[in-house]
């Protein structure tokens, strides 16, 4: 892999001006015009990936980020960008693409930038396996979040210690494939840190709680403005996911 961009890739120095969420009562961008556009939901880990991913890549420039509103879907994103009405999805060179394993993929083959895959044969077999792995652990995160009581540690605690383990595999760095973050960090992280954030808020459960390496992954993670920048205020991030279990906070 190149050498780790810290500052999220191309120099990318300054705050990039994100765009406003747009609704049922919005116009659409101007589709098919030969801009490439990346749309996102503020609060989507799965979307947050390829979004970070654009970042670290440098090309906020290339990739137009389009914010839909998933509760209130205008009607031209089902109709005329994507019917699924998923995000993330990629307008680029007039097609759709959706899903963000496959995007993070499809962004290392089609753009410039710091490749997001090694081409160390070690680290990419081990990238396939925690790839491969990923489904499973938002599973166990998922079913810990609806869980009761102190079952949580047991029911997330086997994927945490995996993750921990992971972390200790390459020691030329603190990410999950060594030096420098990859698509296996982008795939993982705004999941661990969301739940991570939920379960401290809702269960008193400290998930890097005697996992050294976890904790100080999420420290150097967010070190990096290309992922950092992608987490707005988190506060909004913790009542969306107090929503998705049914709980509600204020938000101030
Ligand atoms: N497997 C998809 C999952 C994408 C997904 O489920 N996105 C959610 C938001 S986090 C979505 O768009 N849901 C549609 C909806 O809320 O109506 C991926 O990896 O991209």
């Amino acid at each position: 892999m190149s050498s780790p961009p810290t500052s999220g890739g191309a120099n990318k120095t300054q705050e990039e001006v994100l765009p406003p969420t747009l609704g049922s009562n919005s116009h659409p961008p101007n589709l098919f015009d030969g801009t490439t556009r990346l749309y996102i939901s503020y609060i989507c880990p799965y979307a947050q990936r390829v979004w970070v991913a654009r970042n670290y890549k440098g090309l906020q420039d290339q990739i137009e980020l389009v914010a839909i509103d998933l509760q209130d879907k205008p009607a031209w994103f089902l109709e005329k960008v994507f019917p699924a009405g998923k995000v993330p999805v990629l307008e680029h060179n007039g097609k759709v693409i959706g899903e963000s394993l496959d995007l993070l993929r499809y962004l290392d083959a089609n753009f410039e930038g710091p490749k997001l895959l090694p081409d160390d044969p070690a680290k990419q077999a081990f990238a396939d396996e925690l790839i491969h792995d990923s489904d499973s652990v938002i599973v166990a995160l998922f079913k810990a979040g609806r869980a009761e009581g102190d079952t949580i540690s047991d029911l997330v605690g086997p994927a945490l210690d995996k993750i921990e383990e992971s972390l200790g595999r390459f020691s030329d760095g603190p990410f999950l494939l060594g030096q420098s973050m990859s698509a296996v960090d982008i795939m993982y992280a705004p999941f661990v840190e969301r739940f991570k954030d939920f379960f401290a808020a809702v269960k008193h459960y400290d998930m890097t709680e005697e996992r050294p390496k976890l904790k100080a992954w999420i420290e150097e993670l967010n070190k990096i403005d290309a992922y950092a920048a992608t987490w707005g205020d988190r506060r909004v991030q913790l009542a969306a996911m107090m929503k998705k279990f049914g709980l509600e906070i204020p938000v101030a």
